[in-house]
C-alpha cells in the first residue's frame, strides 16, 4: 500500500486499471478505496476474469466506476478515450457504473487476429523482479523467464472451467509467436519461456511449425508448459518435437480417472491416450506433471480412491491434487449450490489451498485428508524423488519445491 500511494501521489493517473481473479473482492476494494481517497477524479476500471464471471460482486465496491468483461485491449482504450471525451456511447465489455449497479453489455469484444496486436511492452517489466513470484510450474530453469500466451480459448465446455477468451480456438501464427521468442531473448535475455495458453497443442501442425522455426534458428532456449496441453491431443511426434525445441517439462490434467465424472464435468478426456503421453513424455526424458482434482458433486469414496491409484501407477515426476472449488460463473458452481444451498456461502473458497470444501460440507467426508494423503502416498517414494531430482533444471529449485510441498501437505 505504501508504494501503491507514493504512486498515485506522483503519478496522479486519471484512468486507474486493476486485474482481478476470484477472490480479490477485498483487495480491489482496499485499492480502489485509498484511490478516491488520494484522487477524487480519478476513474477505477477492473477487468480480468474476476470481473468477467461475476460482475455483479462488483456492485458491493462503490470507488469502481467500470468494468471489462473479457478482452481488455480494445475494451481499456475505449473506457480511456471515454473518460477524456466524456462520450456517452457503448463498446462491446465495456460496463460502466450505473447508480449502485453496472450496465452489462450484451457481448464481450473478442479480438480475431491475434498477430495484429502489438507484444506487450516488455520494457516496462523487471524481469528480475518477476521471476520472485509464484511461478505456476513451482520451478524455473532461468531467473530470466517469462510466460507466453499464444493462442486464445479452448472449445472444451468443462464445467469448472470459465471462459474468458470465448470458445472459438484463435491462434497467433508460428512467425508471430517465435518473434516474440526472439525479441524477448535477444532484447532481454530470456532464457526459459513458460507457455500457458489454454490449449497450445489445438492445431498439432501450428506446433511443429513453431517447434521448427525454434530448431532452425538456434534459438537455444527452454520451454516449459506449466498447463496448455491438452493430453489426448498429446502424440509422439508432438513431444518429440517439443523437446527438441526445448520442452524440458509438460503437464496434463487428467482431473479424474472416473469415466462417469468424465462425462459429468464434460472434460471428456480419452484417459488412456493421456496415460501414452505421460509415458512416451517421462521416457524421453521430460519432467512430466499432471493436476487431479478431487470432490467433483457425486464422486464416491471409490471414484476418489481411483484418481489417486491412476496418479500412482503412472511414471509422474510430479503431481498437483487439486480439491475442488466452484467458483463462481461456472455450471460447477450452480450444480455445488443446488447440492447444499445458501450454505456455499460458508465456504472461503477465494485460494486453491483454503482449508474449507465444497465436497466435505457435501458428503461429510474429509477430502483435505484425502488430498494430504495422496500427497504422501506420491512424495514418500524415494524412487520418484530421486526420478524429479535428475530431471529438476535447477537443484535449489528442487529444495524448495520439495519444501513447499511438505508445507503445502502440512497447511492442508
Ligand atoms: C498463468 C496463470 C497463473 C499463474 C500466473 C503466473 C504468471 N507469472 O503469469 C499463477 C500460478 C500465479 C496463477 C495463480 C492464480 N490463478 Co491463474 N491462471 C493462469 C493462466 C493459465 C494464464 C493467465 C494468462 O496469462 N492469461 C493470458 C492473458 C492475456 O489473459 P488475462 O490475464 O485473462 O487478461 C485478459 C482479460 O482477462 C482482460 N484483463 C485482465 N486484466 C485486466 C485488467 C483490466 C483493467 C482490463 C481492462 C482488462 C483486463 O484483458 C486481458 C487481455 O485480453 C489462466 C488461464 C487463462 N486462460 O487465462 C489462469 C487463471 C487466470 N487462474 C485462475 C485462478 C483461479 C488463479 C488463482 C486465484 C488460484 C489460487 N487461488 O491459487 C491464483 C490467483 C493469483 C493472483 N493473485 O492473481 C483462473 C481465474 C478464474 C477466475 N474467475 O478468477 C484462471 C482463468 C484459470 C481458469 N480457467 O479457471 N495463475
Ligand atoms: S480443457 Fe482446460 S481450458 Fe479447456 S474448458 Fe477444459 S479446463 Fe478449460
Amino acid at each position: 500500500m505504501k508504494e501503491y500511494d507514493k504512486i498515485l501521489r506522483e503519478y496522479q493517473p486519471d484512468l486507474i486499471g486493476i486485474s482481478t481473479n476470484y477472490g480479490d473482492l477485498q483487495v480491489v476494494n482496499e485499492l480502489a478505496t485509498h484511490a478516491k481517497a488520494v484522487l477524487k477524479k480519478t476513474h477505477v476500471c477492473c477487468g480480468g476474469p474476476y470481473a468477467t464471471h461475476a460482475p455483479l460482486d462488483f456492485e458491493r465496491v462503490s470507488s469502481v466506476d467500470s468494468l471489462i468483461l473479457g478482452e481488455g485491449e480494445n475494451a481499456f482504450c475505449f473506457c480511456a478515450r471515454r473518460i477524456t471525451s466524456r462520450e456517452k456511447c457503448f463498446y462491446p465489455g465495456f460496463a460502466p457504473r450505473t447508480g449502485s449497479g453496472f450496465a452489462i453489455p450484451d457481448s464481450n469484444d473478442i479480438i480475431s487476429d491475434l498477430d495484429a496486436q502489438p507484444f506487450p511492452d516488455w520494457d516496462l517489466i523487471d524481469f528480475d523482479c518477476y521471476a520472485r513470484f509464484p511461478q505456476m510450474s513451482g520451478y524455473i530453469s532461468s531467473r530470466r523467464y517469462m510466460t507466453l500466451f499464444t493462442s486464445r480459448a479452448c472449445p472444451y465446455n468443462c464445467i469448472n472451467c470459465h471462459s474468458i477468451f470465448g470458445k472459438k480456438v484463435r491462434m497467433r501464427s508460428p512467425d508471430n509467436v517465435v518473434k516474440e521468442i526472439e525479441t524477448l531473448k535477444y532484447k532481454h535475455n530470456v532464457e526459459e519461456f513458460q507457455i500457458v495458453d489454454d490449449i497450445f497443442n489445438f492445431n498439432k501442425n501450428r506446433v511443429l511449425e513453431i517447434c521448427r522455426l525454434i530448431e532452425k534458428k538456434n534459438l537455444d532456449i527452454r520451454l516449459s508448459f506449466p498447463n496448455g496441453l491438452r493430453g489426448d491431443l498429446l502424440d509422439e511426434d508432438t513431444i518429440l518435437a517439443l523437446k527438441r525445441a526445448g520442452a524440458y517439462s509438460i503437464t496434463v490434467a487428467f482431473e479424474t480417472a472416473s469415466e462417469r465424472l468424465q462425462k459429468l464435468i464434460q472434460k471428456n478426456i480419452d484417459i488412456e491416450r493421456v496415460c501414452d503421453a505421460v509415458r512416451i513424455s517421462a521416457r524421453n526424458g521430460l519432467l512430466t506433471r499432471a493436476f487431479f482434482m478431487l470432490g467433483f458433486p457425486t464422486e464416491t469414496l471409490e471414484e476418489l480412491m481411483s484418481t489417486i491409484r491412476l496418479s500412482l501407477k503412472l511414471p509422474l515426476h510430479a503431481v498437483s491434487y487439486f480439491v475442488v472449488i466452484p467458483f463462481k460463473g461456472t455450471v460447477l458452481y450452480d450444480m455445488a449450490l443446488a447440492d447444499v444451498g445458501e450454505k456455499i456461502a460458508i465456504l472461503k473458497h477465494q485460494d486453491y489451498l483454503t482449508q474449507d470444501a465444497y465436497y466435505t460440507l457435501s458428503t461429510g467426508l474429509d477430502v483435505r485428508r484425502i488430498q494430504r494423503i495422496a500427497y504422501l502416498k506420491f512424495y514418500l517414494n524415494p524412487f520418484r524423488l530421486y526420478r524429479l531430482f535428475k530431471l529438476m533444471p535447477n537443484k535449489w529449485m528442487y529444495i524448495r519445491q520439495l519444501s513447499a510441498n511438505l508445507q503445502n501437505i502440512l497447511n492442508i
